[in-house]
Order: structure tokens, then sequence, then C-alpha cells
């Protein structure tokens, strides 16, 4: 197995924490440095056309794996244990549904293309541009919030006592918020499963900061 991913990247944090929960370790980890601009090399563009990551290979006879919510999904299709999306089909779709928050409305507002267009393209001060993405943060972290508290399906985790996707996201959501300061007091029942997930070990050791290259904070 071939991963491509980055230390400072969120989307790999999801796809790494998946794969070491399911107790998969990739025979080779690839990194796009995404503060040189490495995912736009020609190199790279070969690889994942959308010159994103995390991209990951199955082995060098598979097709390229992309979109980190479609690997985790891949992953749990073919290495169902431990499960990472429950049993019942509502369970599924209320983890899905939280996992989308993050990884469909909030994340994509803050990534270095989205970053680079509003303070290159269109003229934003850097200020101004971090504004934005708090702002879009906190719209995610205030639904999370939200769903979570007021949910009876809510337990230890996201969804019951099970550790899922949807945990998997807020992981990535809390840490990302945390590289643009983002005030994370209001959000007291994220804090508390983020809290949860991050004593263990597939989440600790998929932690961005904890990857080589990495600086000791941002
Ligand atoms: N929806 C995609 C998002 C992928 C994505 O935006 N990855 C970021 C890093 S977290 C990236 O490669 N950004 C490069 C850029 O914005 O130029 C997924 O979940 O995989």
């Amino acid at each position: 197995m071939k991963f491509y991913g980055f230390w400072r990247s969120i989307a790999s944090f999801r796809v790494r924490t998946a794969l070491a929960y399911k107790g998969i370790k990739p025979d080779e980890v690839i990194d796009i440095d995404l503060l040189q601009g490495k995912q736009r090399d020609e190199a790279y563009r070969k690889v994942n056309p959308q010159m994103l990551i995390p991209a990951l290979f199955e082995d060098d006879k598979s097709p390229m794996l992309f979109q980190s919510m479609a690997i985790m999904e891949y992953l749990e299709e073919t290495r169902p244990q431990p499960p990472l999306l429950p049993k019942d089909a509502f369970g599924r779709a209320r983890v899905r549904g939280l996992s989308q928050i993050v990884v469909s409305d909030a994340h994509p507002m803050s990534v270095p293309r989205v970053r680079g267009y509003l303070t290159k393209d269109l003229g934003l001060s850097e200020e101004r541009m971090l504004t934005w993405v708090r702002h879009w943060q906190s719209e995610a972290l205030s639904a999370l919030e939200t769903h979570l508290s007021r949910d009876k399906t809510t337990g230890k985790y996201c969804h019951g006592d099970a550790v899922t996707i949807a945990d998997i996201c807020l992981a990535g959501q809390v840490v990302g918020s945390g590289f643009f300061k983002t005030d994370m007091k209001p959000y007291p029942t994220v804090m508390r499963i983020f809290d949860a997930c991050m004593v263990l070990d597939a989440f600790a050791k998929s932690h961005p900061l904890k990857q080589p290259g990495a600086p000791e904070k941002v």
C-alpha cells in the first residue's frame, strides 16, 4: 500500500487515522509538501489530477483512491473490523451526515488553494482571509455542537460508544481549527469527544504534529 499525504493536511490526518484504527500500515508513505506547493508539480498531477492529498494505492495494480471520505469508506468495505460505521442505516446516515458537515462544508473553506485565491487573486489581507476561515470553521463547529449535544444517539463518541468516521472527521476539524486559532470554548461537547478520541493510539499517533517533518506547534 502506498499513501500520499503531508503532516499539515487534515484530509491526510483523516485517512491516516482510519488506517491506524484498522491496524493497516502502508508500505510506503510519500510526502507532498503543501507548504512548497508540491501538490501542483507535474509529477503529482499525474497521480491525482485534482492536485490534492491524500491519495492511496492498494498495490501496484490498483487504481488511485482519492477523496478522504471515499478512501475511508473503501477501507471500511475491504477491512470491516474494527468497524468505523454503525450497523443500522439510520446510524450510518447520521455518521455520514456529521462527517459531511466537516468534509464537504467546512474543510474546503480553509484549504491552501482557497486561502491563496482569497489573498492573491481577490486581494484580501491575511487578517480578512483568517476571518473567513474562522467563520466557516465556527459554523461547522456550532452545527456539530448542536447535533451532538441534543441527540440521544451521542455517547462517549459522536455516535454511541464506538469510534466512527464521524469522530475522525471531528478530530480533524478540531485540529484544523487549532491551526487557525479558532475559539473552541463554545463547543464543549465537540471538545469532550475530541479528548476521548485523542487518548486512543490510532488518533494520537496520527496527529499532524506527530508526523515526520512537522514542527512542535503551529
Ligand atoms: N475533499 C478532499 C479535500 C482534499 C484537500 O483539499 N486536501 C488538501 C490538504 S488537507 C490539499 O491537498 N490542498 C491542496 C491545495 O489546496 O492546493 C478530501 O477530503 O480528500
